[in-house]
């Protein structure tokens, strides 16, 4: 599959919203700047490459866990993501009155996917993205869509010889997941899937 990239478009909407319509295409400020905020973003934390120790609260939700139930969600999703396309940025009047967040997501919907699996990179992976159901909270197959490692070459097949999932990646993503989970509602949101990005750490 081949997926344009529309780094020009982008490029000329970030400069526009950079300078608010000044002509600074030759501006080495503002070049540096955008150079810095993309390097920024690139430093994704995986959760895969830690253990969690889960308090006794967070064991019993973590024990309740359906993995069958989570298999066939994310499955849903991966199918889901494989159909969408690449957006074009849109740099005309519709982006001056978006928000900050349909701002990002524009952004990041804008840019190239991973070739094999048509999934966003992870650092462009939005809150909109993953919120599949958009009910601003994210369950476990919509976590584990920004979690676990995007290729599916590298894990299991399944018995009509489909790539599936491992049992210890669902159960790493899941460990990380009732670890972040701080309110116990078995569901993440944004704040909580904020630490969870971060990797920050709450064993004392
Ligand atoms: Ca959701
Ligand atoms: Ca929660």
């Amino acid at each position: 599959m081949n997926f344009p990239i529309k780094t020009t478009a982008l490029s000329t909407l970030a400069l526009a919203l950079a300078a608010c319509g000044d002509d600074v295409a030759d501006d080495p400020v503002v070049g540096s700047e955008m150079a810095d905020t993309e390097t920024a973003m690139v430093d994704e934390y995986d959760p895969m490459t830690r253990d969690y120790m889960l308090g006794d609260e967070a064991q019993t939700r973590r024990d309740a866990f359906d993995a069958d139930a989570f298999r066939s969600e994310y499955r849903t999703y991966r199918d889901e993501v494989a159909a969408e396309q690449v957006e074009q940025a849109d740099d005309g009047d519709a982006a001056q009155d978006m928000s900050e967040d349909e701002r990002e997501e524009m952004t990041a919907a804008s840019q190239e996917r991973d070739t094999e699996t048509n999934m966003r990179l992870r650092q462009n992976m939005t809150w909109g993205y993953l919120d599949r159901n958009d009910d601003d909270q994210l369950s476990v197959a919509e976590y584990a869509i920004w979690a676990i490692p995007l290729n599916p070459q590298h894990e299991a097949m399944n018995d009509q010889g489909q790539p599936e999932l491992k049992a210890e990646t669902i159960n790493k993503a899941a460990d990380s997941f009732f670890y972040y989970d701080a309110d116990g509602d078995t569901y993440l949101d944004r704040r909580e899937f904020t630490a969870a990005r971060r990797g920050e750490t709450f064993d004392s």
